[in-house]
């Protein structure tokens, strides 16, 4: 089928490979929903990768990765579904696509030519066996490089000067530093890489079946992108690696056209041989565009896995304490903030298990029988060394009204204590990076909890907008892919204007302004003994 016409027939496909699965979504090319949803999910879908949550955990408690064939195996998987659902592949005028963030995937000489040679006959999974230097991938959850994010910030003079320079200060996640890690430990690995990708330009290559560049946004990531300008800042390259300007080859604007799928997904599923990929990016910057954020002070909160607060911004404010400036991946000049914390819905659970028998019917009941406020008792809750604020020591800390210690608290109190430690950290490091909610957009699995999201309202003291939107990254990337076939028939179209619709969120909850009064106070004690507990 010929999709360089518009066509109302066309349709625009988004992927998104994030930590646990890899989901399809697909619009029409009026943006309405194609009707259905895929998903496979690496620990049940293939088990003989043996991950939990997705990843593979280092003894050391701070080495994660996971394994980029995996990933591969996971897209065969995907397509085998949609195509046994009856997925009408040869409609797809263009494909984009998200990955979690940070993660990085180290291609062996030789492994172009094996991409663009690809044998619609054979799986991806045996035909790239052999294309990885490293069969684990360093993925966003690692926290094992604080040598040489260290190294990052003397070399180019402290961690203000990097986050003037890439937009956030040296973080362990940060491509770069993983990157600088490998070479270190492993010189003739690093010596042997042919291309380094992220995730999401990983999986854009196995579609175009040819090295992808990665994306401005999700480059944003690395602590290698000069944030300004949109360029490997040299500097930064030279201070991580040797010889790495090529092997991350060059980036490209969010919204390009980087090639057309491979004859492998021609013949095998049956896309139009027409098909264009749109550049892939990270999933926050594509849940920014599926969420439509344009305006400053639309913030979005994305309770998953990780939970990251997000927002467009004009004017970035690079901070060494606070978060990240992103380019934006909708906006070729403009900008987004994010923050990230790494305790999000796995820790979430982990307080539901024990205080609540596994349910969370029963987490809301002690929620909403504990009084908001919590009777001055604070928590936090580092189960897996956290982000934002940086405590890597994992641990539970309680303290009483009047900030002494505590070992325990009751079940009410304990699971009030997840929730409203969660907020109240989000809403100081957002203030801090001068995000000023004006209202929230809810995502993510926890957002279809009311009794949660009413805790998110009080303490933020703003609407909380929630609906049924549980695949943002997936559907930002079908948007994306809208716009970027739109910019590739003529001349730039900005993205608004191609995705004009209004996000359907039917849930608002809107503030108690007496309650919000009471976390006023609570939010400079909290301040307080997190930087007690930083010190
Ligand atoms: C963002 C981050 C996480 C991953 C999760 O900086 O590390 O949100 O993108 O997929």
């Amino acid at each position: 089928m010929d999709h360089t016409n518009p066509n109302s027939q066309s349709l625009f496909l988004g992927l998104d490979c994030s930590t646990q699965s890899l989901k399809a979504v697909a619009i029409n090319s009026d943006l309405t929903p194609f009707p259905g949803e895929w998903n496979v999910h690496y620990d049940t879908d293939l088990p003989g990768y043996h991950t939990e949550g997705g990843v593979h955990r280092g003894p050391d408690g701070l080495t994660v990765t996971a394994p980029p064939l995996m990933w591969a195996a996971a897209l065969d998987r995907l397509f085998d579904r949609m195509r046994k659902s009856g997925f009408p592949f040869e409609l797809v005028a263009a494909i984009s696509g998200s990955g979690q963030q940070h993660g990085s995937v180290y291609w062996r000489k030789g492994a172009q030519r094996l991409l663009r040679r690809l044998n619609p006959d054979l799986p991806l999974r045996d035909q790239l066996a052999s294309a990885f230097v490293m069969d684990e991938s360093p993925i966003w959850m690692d926290s094992s490089t604080t040598a040489q994010c260290r190294a990052l910030e003397k070399a180019l003079g402290g961690p203000q000067a990097v986050a003037e320079l890439t937009g956030s200060r040296a973080y362990e996640r940060f491509t770069g530093n993983q990157i600088a890690k490998i070479s270190q430990m492993w010189p003739e690995r690093y010596a042997q890489t042919e291309r380094i990708a992220l995730v999401s330009s990983f999986m854009a290559s196995l579609l175009i079946g040819d090295y992808a560049p990665i994306d401005v946004s999700d480059g944003s990531g690395m602590n290698l992108m000069d944030i300004r300008q949109r360029v490997w800042a040299p500097a930064a390259l030279k201070a991580t690696a040797p010889a790495l300007e090529k092997k991350l080859g060059s980036l490209t604007l969010s919204h390009r056209v980087i090639g057309t799928v491979h004859n492998y997904f021609v013949r095998r599923y049956g896309f139009s041989s027409n098909c264009v990929a749109v550049a892939f990016s990270g999933d926050n910057p594509n849940s920014l565009a599926g969420l439509l954020l344009r305006e400053s002070g639309d913030v979005a909160i994305s309770l998953g896995t990780s939970d990251t607060l997000f927002a467009s911004l004009r004017e970035p404010k690079p901070s060494a304490s606070e978060g990240h400036i992103l380019a934006s991946p909708i906006e070729p000049d403009g900008y987004m903030a994010l923050i990230c914390y790494k305790n999000g819905s796995l820790t979430r659970e982990d307080v539901r298990n024990s205080v609540a028998a596994r349910s969370w019917t029963r987490f809301s009941e002690l929620l909403r029988a504990a009084p908001p406020g919590n009777g001055g008792h604070i928590g936090f809750f580092i189960k897996e060394p956290e982000i934002t604020p940086p405590i890597l020591r994992t641990g539970i800390h309680r303290f009483g009204p009047d900030d002494t210690p505590r070992s325990a608290f009751s079940p009410e109190t304990e699971a009030r204590a997840v929730v409203e430690g969660q907020f109240l950290s989000m809403r100081l490091h957002a203030e801090r990076i001068g995000i000023c909610a004006r209202s929230i957009l809810a995502t993510g699995g926890a957002s279809a909890n009311s009794d949660i999201l009413r805790v998110m309202a009080d303490v933020f003291g703003v609407p909380v907008h929630a609906g049924d939107q549980p695949n943002s990254a997936a559907l930002g990337a079908a948007y994306r892919a809208r716009h970027g076939w739109e910019c590739h028939r003529g001349s730039f179209v900005p993205f608004s204007e191609v995705v004009a619709k209004p996000v359907d969120f039917a849930t608002v909850i809107t503030p108690n302004p007496a309650i919000t009064a009471l976390y006023e106070p609570m939010l400079r004690r909290y301040a307080a003994l997190e930087e007690r507990l930083l010190n």
